[in-house]
């Protein structure tokens, strides 16, 4: 069965707040190229539908909670994060969708690589073939 892929980082919290760091092939699981943030994201909205084909990320809730849906073409499964503390690992050629995003949420990803539409695979149908 699938299970998604936390990492929980090691947090310094004392009286002051917390602090949380992350560091590419330590606590990141490969060299980090990028770092985007997705924020303000209305009530019922649903993003992502698309798989990567060769980029790996770490998705972190550093504010608030959202929920995935991960499909590796075999099996689906839903995860919340809501941590600042827990990265959730979307491998590459996984399919995944981002929802019930709290109005504070801030979405923070870590990734492999480069922006490039060209490692997109924004249709299931060909998603599926790809995985077959
Ligand atoms: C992913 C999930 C978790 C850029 O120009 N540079 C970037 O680095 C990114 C990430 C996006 N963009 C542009 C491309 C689109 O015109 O920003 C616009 C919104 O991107 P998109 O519709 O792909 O956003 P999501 O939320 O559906 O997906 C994003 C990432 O694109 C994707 O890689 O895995 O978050």
């Amino acid at each position: 069965m699938m299970e998604p892929k936390y990492i929980h980082f090691k947090e310094f919290a004392d009286g002051r707040g917390g602090l949380v760091a992350l560091e590419q092939n330590q606590n990141i699981p490969f060299e980090i190229k990028r770092v985007y943030y997705i924020y303000g994201t209305p009530e019922n909205t649903r993003r992502g539908f698309h798989a990567h084909k060769d980029l790996e990320q770490v998705a972190i809730c550093v504010k608030g909670a959202c929920s995935f849906l991960l499909d590796d073409g075999r099996e689906k499964i839903e995860c919340r994060l809501d941590s600042p503390a827990t990265g959730l690992l979307i491998d590459r050629m996984l399919w995944h969708e981002m929802y019930d995003f709290t109005d504070d949420c801030v979405l923070m990803v870590l990734a492999s690589g480069l922006y490039d539409e060209a490692d997109y695979i924004r249709g299931y149908g060909q998603f599926l073939k790809a995985i077959n």
